[in-house]
C-alpha cells in the first residue's frame, strides 16, 4: 500500500478492482465502510461476478477477466480526453513534458527492440532524450509530438468506450459511468483510492495492470494524499514483510537487489544502482545505496565483511536466471533438481498445474515439509484420485516432515499491507515435538557450519563467516534478530553536526537509516527497518492509537517503513508552494522552515520547496512517471494482451498482427505453451478466487470451517446451467487441456453472461480450498486446472483466467 488501512475512511470515491475485499480482507474492509459512513464515500467495484464486496457497492461494473488494462487504459483515454486532469499536479509531479527518444516506436503491438526468438526485449530506445547538460530535455507547453504525454495521449486514444465494451464485456454506459466517478477527483479537494490484489497479480499482464492503475491515480493526482493511493491488499500476515526482507531469487533485504552474473564487479554493481538525477536539483535518494548494501552486508557477515574485500562481495551469489515458482518446478520437472525445502508452503496445492508438480516432485531425492500440519505436498506420492500422473510404486523422493510452530506460538513482528511492522507475544507453548522456524533453521545452519568447518569444501568461506552472535546459537531469540535486521552502531560513531560529540555508542541501536554509514561501521539487515528498534526500544510494540488530527494518522501505533511514514510520496499532497492541496486532510506542509505535519514527510524536512525539488525523491526523475523507462518487461505504456487461453484467439487491438495476441514477453516454456487450450474445446472462460470461510489449503483441517465449507463447489451462472442442462446441485466435471476436478454445480444470479465481440462469454467460478487431506471431504486441487504461464514482471501465475468445459459428472 502507498497508504495504510485506516486512511481508507478518508477517500471519497472507492474503486475495488482486482480483489473482493469484503471477502477477502474483511477486517480491513470496515474502514470501506467507514468511509461510506462518514465520508459520504461512494463504492465501485468492477469485478467478472457480482461478489460480496458488489453487494455493498454504490455501483457494479463487470468486466471480462484479463482484460482490465483495456478498461482502465480506456479511463485514462476518458480523463484526457475530458480534461479531467488534476494539471497542477501532473504539471509539476510528473514525467509529462519530458521528451522521449526518436527511436522508440510501437508498431502492430510491439515496442521497438523485441526479440522473438528469446521472447523479450532489448529496452535501450526506451528512454528520454538527454541535453547537452546530461539531463533530460522537457517541453513544458507539452505540445512537442515526442513528450510523454503527447505519446500517452496517442496510445491510449485506441481505448475507446466502445472498444472497452467490446473487448471488456462492460456495458458502456457502465464503463462510462465509472470513469465519471473517478474522474469526480481531478480536484484538490477531493480523493480516489484503488483497493486490488489477486483479481489483478495473477494474469500474464498482472503487473502492467496495477501500472495502468497507477496511472490513472496520477492523472487524478491521487498519490501521495490522504484518502488516495495505490493499495495493495497482501495475502498472508506477513506477506508484505516477505517481500520487504527480499524473500525473491533477486532481491536482498530492502528492495536492495543481488548481483547477476555479469555482475562481478563490486563499483561497477553499485554504480548501476546509486542512480544519478535525470534532471537538475533532484535528490535520487537510492545514491545511498552503497551505505544500505554496506550495512547489510556488516550485519550478515559482521568482522569478515571489510573494505579489503568489498564488504564480502564475492560472499553474495550472482544470479544466472531468475528462480522463481514457475522456473523451479520447471527444472524440477526436466529432472535438475536433488532436493527441495517446502517451509510454509504447500505448492502442490498452490502452484499451477498439479500434474507437472507431481512429476517434478518424483524425480527429487528428497523432500522436506516444515509446517504444522499434513499438506498435500508432504503427501503427493499417494497420487490421489483417479489422475495417474505417477505410479508411486516407482517413487523414490524421501520426504521428510518436521513439524513447526505456527504464528501464536512465537514472539515477533509481522507487517501488515499497510508497511506497519506489529510486535505480537506469544499466546500458547507449541504441542509434541513441533519447534519454532527460526529454531529449526538454526540446527540446520550450526551443523552445516560443523561441516564446513570440519572438512572444508570448495568456497566455505561464506558458511563458515557468517555472524551468528546470538546467545544460544540454537536458538536465537526474535528480540535478536529484530535489533539485528533494524540496525546498530558497529563503533562508536561522531555527530556529523558536531563530531567532537559521540551520536551512538558502538552496539546501540540505531533511531532512522539517516544514520547509516558505508564505511563499516554500522550494520543493518533490512536499511528499510532501520529504527523499527531504536535507541528508545522497540517502537513495533507501541500501543497509543491517539490520532489528534482525526485523518488516522496513529504515529505512535506500532511502526510503519520507511521512517515510521505512513503515506508514501505525501510531498505530493501539497502544491509546488508547499502549501496543502486539501487542508482538510493535511498531512505535510512547508512552514517556512521546515516541513512538518500529521505525518513524516517523505522529503527533505528543511528543504526549501523554492527550489524545486520533486517529491518522487526514489526515482531519478524526482517525479513520477507515466512512461516506465527501463523499468517493466512489456513496455513503458501497458498495452492490452489477452489471456493465454482466452474465449477470441485474437488480440482485438491487433487483429492482423502475429505473435501479440497475448503478452509477448510472459514468463512460459516450450511445453506449456503447447498445453495451452483452445477455445472450440473448452468454451468457458474460468477464474479461480477464495471464501472468508476458509484461509487456502489449512483451514480444511479445522472442524467448523470443514463443516461451513465441506467440499468444492463451483459457480455456473444460470444461462449457462441452462445452455448444459444442468441444475443447482448436479455434480460436474470441469476440465481444462491439463487435467479435471470434480465439484458440486452451484447456479447463481451473480454471474451473468459477458457480450465480447458479438459473442455471450460465460465465466466458471472456481473457490480454491479444497484438497485430499484434511477434515473437508476429499477431492481433486483446483490447480489441476490452471496453466503454467506467468507475469513477466513479477512470474505470478496466470491464475485468474483460463478456458474449461463443464460437463456432467
Ligand atoms: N478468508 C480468506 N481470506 C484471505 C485468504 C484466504 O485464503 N481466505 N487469502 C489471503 C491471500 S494469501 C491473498 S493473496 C488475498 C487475496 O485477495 P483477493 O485478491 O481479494 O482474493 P481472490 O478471491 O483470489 O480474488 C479476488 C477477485 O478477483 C476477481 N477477478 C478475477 N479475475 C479478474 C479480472 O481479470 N479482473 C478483475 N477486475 N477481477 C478479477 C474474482 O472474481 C474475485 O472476486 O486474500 C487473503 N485473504
Ligand atoms: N488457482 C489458484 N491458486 C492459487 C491462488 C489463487 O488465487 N488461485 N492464490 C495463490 C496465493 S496468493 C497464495 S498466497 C498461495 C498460498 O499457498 P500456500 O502459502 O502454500 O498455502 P497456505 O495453505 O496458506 O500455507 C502453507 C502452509 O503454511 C503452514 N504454516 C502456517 N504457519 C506456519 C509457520 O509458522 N511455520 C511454517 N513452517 N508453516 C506454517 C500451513 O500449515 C500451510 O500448510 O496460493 C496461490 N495459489
Ligand atoms: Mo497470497
Amino acid at each position: 500500500m502507498t497508504n495504510h488501512w485506516v486512511d481508507i475512511k478518508n477517500a471519497d470515491i472507492i474503486l475495488i478492482m482486482g480483489g473482493n475485499a469484503a471477502e477477502a480482507h474483511p477486517c480491513g474492509f470496515k474502514w470501506v465502510t467507514e468511509a461510506k459512513a462518514h465520508n459520504k464515500a461512494r463504492l465501485i467495484v468492477v469485478d467478472p461476478r457480482f461478489n460480496r464486496s458488489a453487494s455493498v457497492a454504490d455501483f457494479y461494473a463487470p468486466i471480462r477477466t484479463g482484460t482490465d488494462i483495456l478498461f482502465l487504459g480506456g479511463v485514462i483515454n476518458y480523463l484526457i480526453a475530458n480534461d479531467k486532469i488534476h494539471h497542477d499536479y501532473v504539471r509539476n509531479y510528473t514525467d509529462m513534458s519530458f521528451i522521449v527518444r526518436s527511436d522508440f516506436t510501437f508498431e502492430a503491438g510491439l515496442y521497438s527492440g523485441y526479440n522473438p526468438d528469446k521472447r523479450n526485449y532489448d529496452q535501450s530506445t526506451w528512454d528520454y532524450e538527454r541535453g547537452e547538460d546530461g539531463y533530460v530535455k522537457t517541453d513544458p507547453t507539452l505540445q512537442d509530438p515526442r513528450c510523454v504525454y503527447q505519446l500517452m495521449k496517442q496510445h491510449y486514444s485506441r481505448y475507446t468506450p466502445e472498444m472497452v465494451e467490446r473487448v471488456c464485456g462492460t456495458p458502456r454506459d457502465k464503463f462510462l459511468k465509472v470513469c465519471e466517478m473517478l474522474a469526480s477527483t481531478a480536484t484538490a479537494g477531493r480523493a480516489a483510492t484503488i483497493m486490488y490484489a489477486l483479481g489483478w497479480t495473477q494474469h500474464s499482464v498482472g503487473s502492467q495492470m496495477i501500472r495502468t492503475g497507477a496511472m490513472v491515480q496520477l492523472l487524478l493526482g491521487n498519490i501521495g494524499i490522504s484518502g488516495g493511493g495505490m493499495n495493495a491488499l497482501r495475502g498472508h500476515s506477513n506477506i508484505q514483510g516477505l517481500t520487504d526482507l527480499g524473500l525473491m531469487s533477486n532481491l536482498l533485504p530492502g528492495y536492495l537487489t543481488l548481483p547477476v552474473e555479469s555482475e562481478q564487479d563490486f563499483e561497477q554493481y553499485i554504480g548501476k544502482r546509486a542512480l544519478k538525477p535525470l534532471r537538475p536539483n533532484q535528490l535520487s535518494y537510492w545514491q545511498n545505496y552503497r551505505k544500505f548494501h554496506v550495512s547489510l552486508m556488516k550485519a550478515w557477515w559482521g568482522p569478515a565483511a571489510t573494505a579489503e574485500n568489498n564488504w564480502g562481495f564475492d560472499y553474495l551469489p550472482k544470479l544466472d536466471r531468475l528462480y522463481d515458482m514457475l522456473q523451479v518446478y520447471e527444472l524440477m520437472n526436466q529432472g535438475k533438481m536433488n532436493g527441495y525445502i517446502a517451509q510454509g508452503f504447500n505448492p502442490l496445492a498452490a502452484a499451477p498445474n498439479k500434474g507437472k508438480l507431481i512429476q517434478g516432485f518424483s524425480k527429487l531425492k528428497w523432500l522436506v515439509i516444515m509446517d504444522p500440519l499434513v499438506t498435500e505436498t508432504s503427501e503427493f506420492w499417494r497420487n490421489f484420485g483417479d489422475h495417474n500422473d505417477v505410479d508411486p510404486s516407482k517413487i523414490q523422493t524421501e520426504v521428510f516432515r518436521l513439524p513447526t510452530t505456527c504464528f501464536a506460538e512465537e514472539n515477533g513482528a509481522l507487517v501488515n499491507s499497510g508497511r506497519w511492522l506489529q510486535w505480537h507475544w506469544k499466546g500458547a507453548e507449541p504441542p509434541g515435538e513441533a519447534k519454532s522456524d527460526i529454531e529449526i533453521m538454526s540446527l540446520l545452519f550450526t551443523r552445516l557450519r560443523r561441516m564446513y568447518q570440519q572438512e572444508g569444501g570448495k568456497y566455505p568461506d561464506p558458511i563458515v563467516n557468517l555472524a551468528w552472535p546470538y546467545a544460544d546459537p540454537e536458538s536465537p531469540t526474535a528480540e535478536e534478530l529484530a535489533k539485528e535486521y533494524t540496525g546498530k552502531a558497529v563503533t562508536d560513531l561522531a555527530d556529523p553536526k558536531d563530531p567532537s560529540r559521540i551520536l551512538r555508542r558502538a552496539g546501540d541501536q540505531l533511531a532512522s537509516f539517516a544514520e547509516l554509514r558505508d564505511d563499516g561501521s554500522t550494520s543493518s539487515g533490512c536499511w528499510i527497518f532501520a529504527g523499527a528498534w531504536g535507541p528508545e526500544g522497540n517502537l513495533m510494540a507501541r500501543r497509543d492509537n491517539s490520532d489528534p488530527t482525526g485523518i488516522g494518522q496513529t504515529l505512535n501505533w506500532a511502526w510503519a517503513w520507511p521512517a515510521n511514514r505512513r503515506v508514501l510520496y505525501n510531498r505530493a499532497s501539497c502544491d509546488p508552494s508547499g502549501k496543502p492541496f486539501n487542508p482538510r486532510r493535511n498531512l505535510v506542509s512547508w512552514n517556512g522552515k521546515a516541513w512538518v505535519g500529521a505525518d513524516v514527510p517523505d522529503f527533505k524536512l528543511d528543504e526549501n520547496p523554492a527550489g524545486g525539488m520533486g517529491p518522487f525523491i526514489m526515482n531519478p526523475e524526482g517525479v513520477a512517471r507515466f512512461f516506465s523507462r527501463n523499468g517493466l518487461a512489456e513496455g513503458p505504456f501497458p498495452e492490452h494482451y489477452e489471456p493465454f487461453e482466452n474465449p477470441l484467439g485474437y488480440n482485438p487491438l491487433h487483429p492482423q498482427a502475429k505473435g501479440v495476441t497475448s503478452n509477448p514477453a510472459a514468463r512460459v516454456f516450450k511445453d506449456d505453451l503447447a498445453a495451452m487450450g483452445t477455445v472450440d474445446k473448452f468454451p468457458y472462460v474460468a477464474t479461480t478466487y477464495r471464501l472468508t470461510e476458509h484461509f487456502h489449503y489449512w483451514t480444511k483441517h479445522c472442524h467448523i470451517n470443514a463443516v461451513l465449507q465441506p467440499e468444492q463447489f463451483v459457480e455456473i451462472g444460470e444461462a449457462m446451467a441452462k445452455e448444459l442442462g444442468i441444475a443447482n446441485g448436479t455434480r460436474v466435471k470441469v476440465s481444462s487441456n491439463r487435467g479435471h476436478i470434480t465439484a458440486v454445480a452451484l447456479v447463481t444470479k451473480r454471474i451473468r453472461p459477458m457480450q465480447v465481440e458479438g459473442k455471450p462469454v460465460h465465466h466458471v467460478g472456481i473457490p480454491i480450498h479444497w484438497g485430499f487431506v484434511g477434515l473437508a471431504k476429499p477431492g481433486y486441487l483446483a490447480n489441476t486446472l490452471t496453466p503454467f504461464v506467468g507475469d513477466g514482471n513479477s512470474q505470478t501465475p496466470e491464475f485468474k483466467s483460463f478456458l474449461v468445459k463443464v460437463e456432467r459428472a
